[in-house]
């Protein structure tokens, strides 16, 4: 997708007292170099066809060990999480850390990495905030890990987009270990079921329909068990249908990140607090829906400096 930034303007500053009409025609455009690239033409039509995309060898090696460790970390303080809520589906068989960027320093070197910020800036247009920041681990279990749902309630699950559409709602799974195998809790998924309602409408968004078969080992004929090396990354809009593998394996390594638009609200947080918000560069802070201590209500629909703010983030260009 490329994206011309036009002839050269001032920088985009708020508080200038000027329309931001008179300074740029578009407020995601920027002059600054940017560290990230956005998705190439065919990756978007890869993930509008199908719902997905599978993003191979994202991540390298020594950033495999460096998310391995920040799971270490957090799971070794006792995996500390937020308050249940009545639609919390956690189960014994995984280690679950709600609102992980709380507990670790560790996970911004990931939501700030240009290889990340790239892909979702294409798939949300340029407003791309963190909904929620989650470290999944997966014991070993002989039946489905987890059912045949949709996320983000039973609201969102009405919603169809048009082809073309940017998307509203988006995970990204980091894979940590390795998931090449069947059986090892693989990503299930059928493709093109984002464009598809299911038949049932639960509170929990389970698809009956699919899990009857998926409790006696059967998966429907076009699902794909997604095989994935640590350092792939799985990017995917909340209406995909999935579910989880059995795990016959090893322990399953994985972060989970929730993406939307800056005027979605969070799953896990209200606000990151401030020793949060300081400790990130400002790309990652607006990431988090933080436009400082000016902010006006309508910056969350007309973020007047979102191309110059997401530009350039903390990792000076990844490792
Ligand atoms: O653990 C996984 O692979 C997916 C978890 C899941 O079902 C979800 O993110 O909604």
């Amino acid at each position: 997708m490329t994206d011309d930034p036009g002839p050269a303007r001032p920088p985009l500053t708020k508080g200038t007292g000027m329309h931001i009409a008179t300074i740029r025609e578009s407020t995601m455009k920027t002059e600054q170099e940017r560290d990230w690239s956005p998705l190439t033409d065919e990756q978007f039509e890869s993930y509008e066809q199908n719902g997905y995309l599978h993003l191979k060898g994202l991540f390298t090696p020594e950033e495999v060990q460096r998310g391995l460790a920040v799971i270490d970390e957090v799971v070794g303080q006792g995996a500390p999480t937020i308050e249940n809520h009545a639609s919390f589906t956690d189960r014994s068989h995984t280690v679950r850390v709600r609102d992980a960027v709380t507990r670790t320093a560790g996970m911004d070197y990931f939501l700030d990495h240009p290889k990340l910020v790239g892909p979702l800036m294409t798939l949300l247009t340029n407003s791309v905030q963190i909904l929620g920041t989650e470290i999944f681990v997966r014991s070993l279990q002989d039946e489905a890990l987890e059912y045949w749902h949709t996320d983000g309630g039973e609201y969102l699950q009405r919603v169809r987009l048009a082809h073309g559409s940017p998307s509203l709602q988006i995970k990204a799974q980091i894979f940590f270990t390795d998931v090449t195998r069947s059986d090892s809790g693989n990503f299930l998924l059928v493709p093109g079921s984002h464009r598809r309602v299911p038949t049932d409408q639960t509170a929990l968004c389970y698809i009956e329909e699919l899990d009857e078969p998926l409790r006696r080992g059967e998966l429907p004929g076009e699902a794909v068990e997604v095989k994935a090396a640590p350092g792939d990354v799985l990017l995917f809009p909340y209406s995909l249908w999935h579910a989880v593998a059995p795990n016959k394996t090893q322990e399953r390594k994985t972060f989970i990140l929730r993406y939307g638009h800056l005027w979605h609200r969070p799953h896990d947080y209200l606000q990151q607090p401030a020793e949060v918000l300081e400790r990130m560069s400002p790309r990652l802070r607006r990431m988090f829906g933080d436009f400082g201590p000016k902010v006006h209500p309508t910056d969350y629909y007309k973020p007047v400096d979102q191309g110059d703010v997401m530009a350039v983030g903390g990792n000076h260009g990844g490792e």
